[in-house]
């Protein structure tokens, strides 16, 4: 359960001197990046820090359960914090503010980069990465743990609800018994197991049903036994499902038996998005995403070109 490295006395310490504390997760955020920026939100506002969560995009509506949601502001304020927290984002651009703010990756700022992406660059001035970790929430919670910081029942939430989303509800290989450990530590605090499951998984809108009827229909397998789907800017528009209503429907198209490994290429505002998934323990996507620019986990990666998808389009993999 122990976090071994030499940066956590040192969070420590920068928390305990700090008066002021900004948390940025990635944008698009998914249940892992708010689950962190929330759950640390409460930790630090029940430490009687001024906390402030700065987002780049809307949080999706399926997490308005989470408590203290309506805390997260659209876009960053002036970084005249003490600390800033970077979570759950493997590279700097997945913030969405690498070009509008690179002072936030040279180090030149109190920056804390909290993440488990194998691929993270350490851009943060203290960096806890722990690429075994099955979600960053897990790190938060190993982290609060340790330096006995305050643990609410929201607070609990927040980082089970990282664990529920990043395991696809306990399913994906990542689900070991450190984790389950700590999912059952955060429930025995009083987290919201029964929200998180109902709201996440058993709540679906029908622009998500309409956008998955379509992702399936189009799915295919190559010769060389890849599952593919692909999901054009149209269907987005005719839907009126956006990007973050793709979230699920990658199990789906990944659950193909003797699949090697599933893609689904989602085109949006000029840019093909692939996402990449895996049940095959031999196979590694965060290599095969490498190919294209991207990056990730073994078992679930991903990647973005600039371009867009033409009917004719099949994927074809070569050595
Ligand atoms: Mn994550």
């Amino acid at each position: 359960m122990k976090l071994e490295h030499h940066d956590v006395q040192e969070i420590g310490k920068w928390v305990e001197n700090a008066r002021r504390i900004l948390i940025i997760p990635h944008k698009n955020p998914d249940g892992d990046a708010i689950g962190s920026a929330l759950g640390l939100y409460r930790v630090f506002s029940d430490m009687g820090k001024e906390a402030e969560v700065a987002c780049y995009d809307v949080p999706p509506t399926p997490f308005n359960f989470i408590p203290d949601i309506e805390k997260v502001k659209v876009g960053l304020p002036e970084l005249t914090h003490d600390i800033i927290f970077i979570v759950d984002s493997g590279a700097t651009h997945l913030t969405g503010f690498n070009e509008s703010h690179p002072r936030l990756f040279d180090k030149s700022l109190p920056t804390v980069n909290i993440d488990h992406h194998p691929t993270n660059e350490n851009y943060g001035r203290l960096n806890l990465v722990a690429p075994t970790a099955a979600s960053t929430t897990s790190i938060l919670y190993r982290l609060v743990f340790q330096l006995d910081w305050p643990l609410s029942r929201e607070a609990a939430t927040c980082f089970l609800t990282g664990i529920y989303t990043d395991t696809g509800s306990f399913m994906h290989s990542n689900t070991d018994s450190l984790t389950l450990q700590i999912a059952a530590r955060l429930v025995a605090r009083g987290a919201d197991l029964r929200s998180i499951s109902k709201e996440l998984f058993n709540t679906t809108k029908i622009s998500t049903l309409q956008l998955w009827g379509r992702v399936l229909k189009n799915t295919y397998q190559t010769g060389e036994g890849v599952t593919v789907s692909v999901v054009t800017e149209k269907d987005f528009e005719d839907t009126g499902a956006d990007y973050s209503e793709m979230t699920g429907v990658v199990d789906y198209v990944n659950s193909v038996p003797d699949s090697a490994y599933s893609v689904i290429l989602s085109e949006r505002a000029g840019k093909v998005k692939g996402s990449l998934r895996t049940l095959r323990d031999e196979i590694n996507v965060s290599d095969i995403a490498s190919q294209w620019g991207g990056g990730g986990h073994a078992k679930a990666a991903g990647f973005t070109v600039p371009g867009k998808l033409e009917r004719e389009i099949r994927w074809k993999v070569v050595e």
